[in-house]
């Protein structure tokens, strides 16, 4: 079964898409935390980081680049913002498809819950 984010990959599911490249997506998460709150994901559907190889370094790279430069098209790298990876049920992940929440736009406590 394709996970859900696969299927936005696809277009099988609508999203407001701010940044595709041949290995990564990004689209505005659908319940926003932030002002700023968008999903970036590998388009080859990784579950999480407990699973990632050798093999997903230059991808997952690619993801962070890609998180900077949609920060700074979206006018929070001066301000600031956070870039997240919740892994598996202690983590808080939901979507077994990795992504990062790119979060910004307002002043974010720490520590998470
Ligand atoms: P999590 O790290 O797996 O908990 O994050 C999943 C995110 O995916 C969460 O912020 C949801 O609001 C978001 N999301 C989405 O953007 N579109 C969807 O159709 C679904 C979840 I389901």
């Amino acid at each position: 079964m394709p996970s859900l984010f696969t299927k936005i990959v696809q277009r099988e599911i609508p999203a407001d898409i701010v940044y595709e490249d041949d290995d990564c997506l990004a689209f505005r998460d659908i319940a926003p935390k932030a002002p700023i709150h968008i999903l970036v994901i590998p388009k080859r559907e990784i579950v999480s980081l407990a699973d990632l190889t050798e093999e997903d370094e230059a991808v997952m790279g690619r993801c962070v680049v890609a998180a900077s430069k949609i920060a700074a098209s979206e006018g929070i790298s001066e301000g600031g913002y956070r870039l997240i990876v919740n892994c598996g049920d202690d983590g808080g992940q939901e979507v077994p498809h990795i992504h990062f929440h790119l979060m910004g736009g307002r002043k974010l406590t720490w520590p998470p819950g």
